[in-house]
């Protein structure tokens, strides 16, 4: 299937598909999938001033009714899931399992948000003063600002997209240059979801097609109270001042730098299992890939042993192919990345196997590596950054305690796991004294994270919380009310003003 068969099939004009000098191209192999049109400062305008306009609608209709938009649009991504699935895949070169994966992660927000819709609870509080009462509100905030990564096109859209519809908020989406035909699809699928209903406001939600000065538009736009923000450390130090400095809120979600200890008593073919799909798995380039292993020292040499192994048995190839489980990188600068990364890290004298460019005469455009274990010391400083490729950096520990030290030595604090059998070990890892990140595992691994539970992390990884739990209170603003009954004007802490 090209993008116009699955633009077809989605019901979308293709001629959008060659209307302006945005080139997309697929990393599978450099074939250009679109020319788009970017969105002018003018019309960025004119979408956030329909938003705005739609926020006013939208907050009048009653949350379950906000329900009924995201059950319809979770109707039509089963309907679609193969060929969105596939989209991803032509875009962003994941594999189809993947591909589908993600989609399936965009169905299952849906369905928690369906059930959010009648569980915006707020508390009632005791008053200290007789006859009054005192509660808590949640209400609609505003247009909710997206800004989403290339390697989930979709799902992560959708976590903020699902949550602030029925939270009542419009939403705005500037997507990732490099996929934005993903964003495409899922805006027009929730506009025909749309279509059937009379309550929903035109200009609900937007997208916006350019680049970094696109997002600054959104970001620097005082009508939007709330940036939700998924990208690198560094996307992010720049979107979170710019947003702070107009009183904004941000929701961040930028890298990781996730580990995996594994610890005497491990299951090792679960944890080497887990290692592998974290490290390897779309292509290391997820946010919660594994980057890290500590390896207790009885342990170590053997999963070395069988992690290189089992390595070299990965099929790396064209995502579209049923057996190919690592697809292509999103573009030469992601290679370069891993290239340098590499040769950082061979310059402080660290052991590596793989790493290197593969299956470049089959797809001279395109960027296939082999994924690299790296066999270092823990003076490595290259594996304190972020590198979006399937990097693996092992190290060998001895003592509980040191190994969470090293874990917790990075200025990223995301997703974390350890691979034990001993209770003791499990639970002072996920303690006050264990990993510092916003998502810690016991015998999971590191990538893969469910959408029931907030995902985000501490440190550099931003501190936002997306998804499940209780996420949903950052698409919403807060207001307290005390109610007095009574005939008397009590002040509170009982002062008594002379009147
Ligand atoms: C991301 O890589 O930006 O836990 C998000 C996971 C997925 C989400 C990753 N559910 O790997």
């Amino acid at each position: 299937m090209n993008t116009h068969d699955i633009f077809r099939h989605l019901g979308i004009d293709t001629s959008v598909l060659r209307t302006g000098d945005v080139w997309v191209d697929s990393p599978i192999d450099g074939t250009r999938l679109a020319q788009l049109a970017p969105d002018t400062a003018d019309i960025v305008d004119t979408k956030i001033a329909l938003a705005s306009r739609a926020f006013d609608t939208w907050r009048r209709v009653p949350a379950p009714r906000r329900g009924e938009l995201i059950r319809r649009f979770g109707l039509l991504l089963r309907e679609h899931k193969p060929v969105l699935g596939a989209l991803i895949t032509l875009e962003c070169g994941k594999i189809i399992a993947e591909g589908e994966g993600e989609v399936q992660e965009m169905i299952d927000i849906c369905d928690f948000a369906v059930g959010l819709s009648r569980q915006l609870y707020g508390r009632t509080i005791a008053s200290e003063r007789p006859l009054h009462a005192l509660r808590e509100t949640w209400h609609p905030l505003g247009p909710v600002g997206i800004i989403s990564a290339f390697n989930f096109p979709m799902a992560v859209w959708s976590w903020n997209a699902a949550l602030a519809l029925v939270c009542g908020d419009s939403i705005i989406w500037k997507p990732s240059i490099k996929a934005p035909l993903c964003a495409l699809a899922c805006q027009h699928l929730l506009e025909r979801a749309a279509s059937d209903m009379d309550d929903v406001p035109p200009g609900l939600s937007c997208v916006l097609i350019g680049n970094n000065d696109t997002g600054s538009l959104l970001v620097d736009d005082p009508r939007v109270p709330l940036i939700s923000a998924t990208g690198s450390c560094t996307m992010g130090r720049q979107v979170g001042p710019r947003v702070a400095q107009r009183f904004g809120r941000t929701i961040l979600e930028l890298g990781g730098n996730n580990a995996i200890i594994v610890a005497p008593s491990a299951d090792l073919e679960l944890a080497l299992q887990a290692i592998t799909f974290g490290a390897v798995g779309t292509a290391g380039q997820r946010c919660t890939s594994t980057r890290r292993v500590f390896l207790h020292q009885q342990v170590r040499d053997e999963v070395l042993a069988r992690l290189k192994k089992a390595w070299t048995g990965l099929v790396i190839g064209d995502p579209r192919e049923p057996d190919t489980l690592i697809g292509p990188l999103i573009d030469r600068q992601a290679f370069e990345s891993m290239t340098l990364a590499l040769q950082a890290a061979r310059a402080q004298g660290a052991a590596i196997t793989g790493g290197e460019r593969v299956l470049s005469d089959l797809y001279p455009q395109a960027w296939y590596a082999r994924p690299a274990i790296v066999e270092g010391t823990d003076s490595l400083r290259n594996s304190l950054e972020e590198t979006f490729a399937p990097i693996l950096y092992c190290f060998e520990y001895t003592d509980l305690d040191e190994a969470i030290e090293r874990h917790n030595a990075v200025p990223q604090g995301l997703s974390s796991a350890i691979f034990t059998r001993d209770l003791l070990e499990a639970e002072h890892f996920l303690s006050a004294v264990g990993s510092d990140c916003g998502i810690a595992n016991v015998n999971v691994g590191t990538s893969g994270a469910e959408i029931g539970g907030a995902f985000g992390g501490e440190k550099e990884t931003g501190g936002g919380r997306e998804s499940g739990s209780d996420a949903w209170r950052g698409y919403m603003r807060r207001s307290t009310a005390t109610i007095n009954f009574s005939t008397q004007l009590p002040l509170a802490q009982g002062v008594n003003f002379g009147t």
